[in-house]
């Protein structure tokens, strides 16, 4: 499987994740010790400059290819969840990294919440709107590079200025952020990856604070 996303090879990621499905294989642990083993190598080459942006973007291509097949399964298992609140979902601003946190709303919405994924590079605003629109519960904030973590603070400030909060909670995560990052921008919870997020969100809705960090 990591094989299959160093190679950028689309086809054969796909494969692989209809043979787990076949094979009864836990569809996010395929993920997780399958296909991410290959696109963290990626990322760690595209570092050292020993592979370039053609690689990343093939990788994500593969990535995609191979979580749009486990996606329905992971929400099969667990679709007769009742519903337990509403978050509102996106990558920020100027940031187009969408895999994390399509994996975070298949998880959150396969364990019971209602997600409105607003995708990528998602103006402030539109979480603001969204969020008031639907009565959201909480905004989920995703940003994967360095310089867009700032967005994530915008949207609280933007929420805040809307009247919006403390009732609505804000959820913050991708690679760069960290507890103490979501502490210092006045997040109420942060998790490292999907299912975490799935506690996080769990206990923001039971009404405590999660400990950040
Ligand atoms: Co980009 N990229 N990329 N990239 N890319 C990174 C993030 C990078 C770390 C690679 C590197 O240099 N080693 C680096 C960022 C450096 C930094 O700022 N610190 C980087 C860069 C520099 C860039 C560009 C600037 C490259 C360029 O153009 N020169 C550019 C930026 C474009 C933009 O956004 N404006 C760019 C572009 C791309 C592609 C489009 C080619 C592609 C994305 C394809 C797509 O999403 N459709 C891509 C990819 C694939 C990556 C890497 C290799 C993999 C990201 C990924 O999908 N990981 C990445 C390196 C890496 O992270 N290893 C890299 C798998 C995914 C399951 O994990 O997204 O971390 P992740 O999500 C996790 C957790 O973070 C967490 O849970 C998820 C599931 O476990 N999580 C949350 C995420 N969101 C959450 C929200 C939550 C809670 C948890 O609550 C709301």
């Amino acid at each position: 499987m990591a094989h299959s996303i160093i190679d950028g090879d689309v086809e054969v990621a796909g494969q692989l994740a209809r043979q787990a499905i076949e094979q009864d294989v836990d569809p996010l642990e395929a993920i997780n010790q399958g296909f991410v083993v290959g696109v963290n190598y990626v990322g760690e080459q595209y570092t050292l400059g020993e592979m370039f942006l053609p690689d990343l973007v093939l990788a994500g291509e593969a990535m995609k290819a191979a979580v749009a097949v486990l996606e329905p399964e992971m929400a099969r298992r667990g679709a007769e969840r009742q519903m337990l609140g509403k978050v509102v979902l996106g990558t920020v601003a100027g940031d187009i990294h969408e895999i994390g946190k399509t994996l975070v709303g298949t998880m959150l919405a396969s364990s019971g919440f209602q997600v409105y994924d607003l995708g990528v590079d998602v103006p402030i605003g539109t979480f603001v709107e969204k969020a008031r629109q639907v009565n959201a519960d909480i905004v989920g904030l995703s940003a994967l590079l360095t310089t867009t973590m700032a967005r994530q603070r915008d949207v609280i400030e933007a929420l805040e200025e809307a009247g919006l909060r403390p009732g609505v909670k804000v959820m913050v995560g991708g690679a760069p952020v960290t507890g103490s990052w979501a502490g210092e921008i006045g997040a109420d919870g942060y998790s490292e990856d999907a299912i975490g997020a799935v506690a996080v969100a769990k206990r923001l809705m039971g009404g405590y604070k999660e400990a950040l960090g």
